[in-house]
């Protein structure tokens, strides 16, 4: 596609905007092209699924794991924060309270949302909520496409700056606007996958899905051996296990504190040119040692 200068200027615009609001990285993808992603054209085969919690959570009246995407969207703006392993506290859920790196990804959506209402007033922007059955999408799969990094045999996006570490939210636009990835990006290629042997439920030690049995090239964790259920048990067990502590910013009463298990994400031997940095390392040495 032939992309105009108000439409590049208005790329690199949005993308800035995205830092200046909080986000760490932010690229743009087609929603033609994200229509049908891997994980939107897998769910429907996916094993067990049917008994996942999520699928209680429907709001969009459609199928289980299927995106609602409106008619007028054309182009998805997804961005990341950095969660770093020394910050785990803005994963953590106290109570029913919303993370604190959940809360800045919202507020990233309603910044953005502002700016571009108030400055573009014919372009319609549509936030997207966390979870596909109330509205999302897959943002591991829009990031890809963003050129935000790869998806690793850890089934996590992994970006060259953060490694895993990152979360992601986006917001879906009504303008067409030149897609910023994908990315040349593997530090897989070269690793005995520590990520696979840390996870304390195994959940990557089959294969679940095939290239034969499914027909699709991108599976779960690259070679289909990431099997959800183990990892949403382990999910389960982090909840019924939560300690109970007083978080005086909170509450003086003790609360329920939910730490999610992010072995996959931390035992990654990748950790990302920004996140050597942070940790006071040597920036050209991105690899853990073995
Ligand atoms: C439901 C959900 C869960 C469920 C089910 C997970 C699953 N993968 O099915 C449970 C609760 C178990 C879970 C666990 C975790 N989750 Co979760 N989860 C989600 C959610 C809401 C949807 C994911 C989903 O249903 N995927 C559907 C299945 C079919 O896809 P999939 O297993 O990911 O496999 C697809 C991809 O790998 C893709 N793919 C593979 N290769 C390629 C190549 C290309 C080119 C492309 C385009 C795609 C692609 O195709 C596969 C399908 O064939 C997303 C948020 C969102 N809206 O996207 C967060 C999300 C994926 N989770 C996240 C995280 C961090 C976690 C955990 C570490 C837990 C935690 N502490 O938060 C673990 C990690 C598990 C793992 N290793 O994958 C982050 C990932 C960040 C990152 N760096 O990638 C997300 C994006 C949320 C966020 N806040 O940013 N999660
Ligand atoms: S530990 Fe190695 S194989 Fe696993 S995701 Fe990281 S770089 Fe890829
Ligand atoms: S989040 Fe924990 S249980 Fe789930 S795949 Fe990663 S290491 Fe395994």
């Amino acid at each position: 596609m032939n992309w105009s200068e108000e439409q590049k200027s208005l790329a690199e615009e949005l993308l800035e905007k995205a830092k200046e609001f909080g986000a760490d990285l932010a690229g743009l993808a087609s929603v033609a092209r994200l229509k049908n992603s891997p994980s939107e054209q897998l769910f429907p085969n996916m094993k067990d699924h049917a008994r996942d919690h999520f699928a209680e959570q429907i709001t969009t009246g459609l199928a289980h794991g299927a995106v609602k995407w409106e008619p007028e969207e054309k182009t998805v703006l997804v961005f990341a924060v950095s969660h770093p392993e020394e910050k785990p506290e803005l994963d953590w859920w106290c109570g029913e309270i919303n993370p604190p790196g959940n809360k800045l990804l919202a507020q990233i959506s309603a910044k953005l949302k502002q700016y571009i209402e108030e400055h573009y007033p014919d372009i319609r922007v549509y936030p997207k909520p966390y979870h596909v059955e109330k509205g999302g999408i897959y943002l591991k799969d829009a990031a890809v496409e963003a050129g935000l990094g790869c998806i690793g045999r850890n089934n996590l996006l992994i970006t060259p700056e953060y490694g895993a570490e990152v979360r992601l939210r986006a917001i879906a636009l009504s303008r067409e606007l030149p897609p910023s990835g994908p990315l040349e990006f593997d530090p897989c290629r070269e690793c005995g996958r520590p990520c696979a042997a840390a996870c304390p439920k195994d959940a990557f030690s089959q294969v679940i899905y095939t290239r034969e049995e499914t027909g699709f090239s991108c599976l779960p964790a690259r070679e289909g051996d990431y099997y959800r259920k183990r990892c949403a048990l382990e999910m389960e067990e982090n909840e019924k296990n939560a300690p109970m502590e007083q978080v005086l910013e909170y509450s003086k009463e003790p609360m329920p504190v939910i730490r999610y298990c992010r072995t996959c994400e931390f035992s990654c031997r990748y950790q990302g040119t920004r996140g050597q940095h942070t940790r006071g390392q040597q920036k050209e040495l991105q690899m853990k040692p073995e």
